[in-house]
């Protein structure tokens, strides 16, 4: 009931808002000189600040127990994956979304498992790997439940030279299109990690597919790339990364990440997002004139919900931390901001590919975690479970809650450096 009260409120606020600033000065006529205790009473032309506003113009509702786009996040361990005894030879990470067929779901992941830890670009070769992603196949595993998943092994594996990804194929989503199965996934033709001078870029890599007519393969490979870099001046000229094919209008939409502008200390590029469209699965793809289309983010989590499409925003970025939704799948608005959010996360949307214009959400997935064993020089990934309510189905009050305690020696793991105890040592005298 409250929830349609304050919907209500909040269109008569967006149909008689003209600028923020004129607005407020219109009000000056309200009657209403403080704000009610009860959000019913609020006479719609009082004074209002910018923060209030926004509780009712930016969200679905002012309150987070009334917002379908927040939700908390809850972790469980996975069985069933090997990971010799976390040593660095096996890693499983950027989990694919998860489908449901044959009464089991399914989901693809980066499986590497090579005979040592990766060692940077410099020692790597052949058989050394540079990043935790290189030298990788996508592999992947089905389960009865979502908590014990059985590896089945190798769906897409690294294709002969010159093919694309030939050095090492990661980071696969999958889409099913007029009952055919297709991954798309990221083609390394080098090592990734070494700094490329001329391509000012350090994980090098278009987007390239393979299709099947069952999810257990055997999978085709076309040997071309469906998803090119941009040209040298575009903003998606270095890499194309973390590709999430949706169906939406007919169409299918893959969101991808790129890295552009200038790098900060952390070698880290503006990570943003871009959205390429085509009719058919093997494209050809058309990037959208409106790209970059999220200012945030890491790697791309996107699902439909609504008419319109929401997206999971961790890691990177002004704007990380959120839950987004773009109603017109093209421009992202913040639907909530939350915490401990997933990373590359693939979700289980039962009606990713139903292009009905109603998309349920989600209420869980996968997830990885990287440094799985808490020591860089032994670094692996792990995949692991979330649950969430992101969706219009469910109404789960205690996933809505804020002000997660989280253990006290999680803040005191974030400890100064030497660094910066140095610099307040100085400032102090
Ligand atoms: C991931 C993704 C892409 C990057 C690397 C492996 O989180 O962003 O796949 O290339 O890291």
């Amino acid at each position: 009931m409250i929830n349609n009260y304050l919907i209500l409120i909040s269109l008569f606020f967006i149909a008689s808002c003209t600028t923020k600033q004129d607005k407020i000065q219109q009000n000056a006529i309200s009657t209403q000189k403080t704000f009610p205790l009860y959000i019913k009473d609020l006479d719609t032309n009082k004074t209002i600040s910018s923060a209030i506003r926004r509780s009712f113009e930016n969200y679905e509702a002012p309150r987070l127990l009334d917002n379908e786009l927040y939700t908390n996040f809850k972790y469980t361990e996975l069985k069933g994956f090997n990971y010799n005894k976390g040593n660095g030879t096996i890693s499983r990470r950027d989990p694919s979304k998860i489908i449901k067929e044959n009464g089991k779901y399914y989901v693809w992941y980066t499986h590497r498992e090579t005979s040592t830890e990766p060692k940077g670009f410099k020692n790597a070769n052949d058989t050394i790997p540079s990043q935790d992603w290189d030298l990788a196949e996508i592999w992947y595993a089905t389960s009865t439940d979502g908590f014990t998943w059985e590896e089945q092994g190798v769906a897409v594996p690294r294709p002969p030279k010159p093919k694309p990804g030939w050095r090492s194929v990661a980071t696969a989503d999958i889409l099913k299109f007029k009952n055919k199965y297709y991954l798309y996934y990221q083609a390394f033709d080098a090592p990734s990690g070494k700094y490329n001078k001329k391509r000012d870029a350090y994980d090098i890599c278009p987007v390239a597919m393979s299709w099947s007519n069952s999810p257990d393969g055997p999978w085709t490979a076309l040997d071309n790339v469906v998803i090119p870099f941009g040209t040298e001046n575009e903003w998606d000229y270095r890499v194309i990364h973390d590709p999430n094919p949706l169906v939406h209008n007919g169409k299918i939409y893959i969101y991808y990440k790129s890295g552009m502008d200038t790098r900060d200390a952390n070698r880290k590029f503006w990570d943003a997002w871009g959205v390429a469209i085509a009719d058919k699965p093997e494209g050809p793809f058309i990037k959208h004139e409106a790209n970059p289309i999220m200012n945030s983010g890491h790697e791309t989590i996107v699902f439909p919900f609504k008419e319109g499409v929401a997206a999971i925003v961790n890691t990177d970025g002004i704007e990380h931390y959120t839950i987004q939704y773009a109603k017109d799948w093209i421009n992202f608005e913040i639907a909530s901001v939350t915490q401990l959010l997933p990373t590359a996360a693939g979700v289980y949307a039962p009606d990713a590919f139903d292009d009905d214009g109603d998309g349920d959400g989600i209420t869980w997935g996968l997830s990885h975690f990287i440094n799985a064993g808490n020591n860089w020089n032994k670094m692996y990934s792990k995949l692991g479970r979330f649950d969430c309510d992101l969706s219009q189905k469910v109404n789960d009050p205690s996933l809505k809650q804020s002000n997660i305690l989280l253990p006290n020696d999680l803040y005191f793991s974030q400890g100064l450096t030497a660094e910066q105890r140095k610099r307040i040592n100085k400032r102090n005298n």
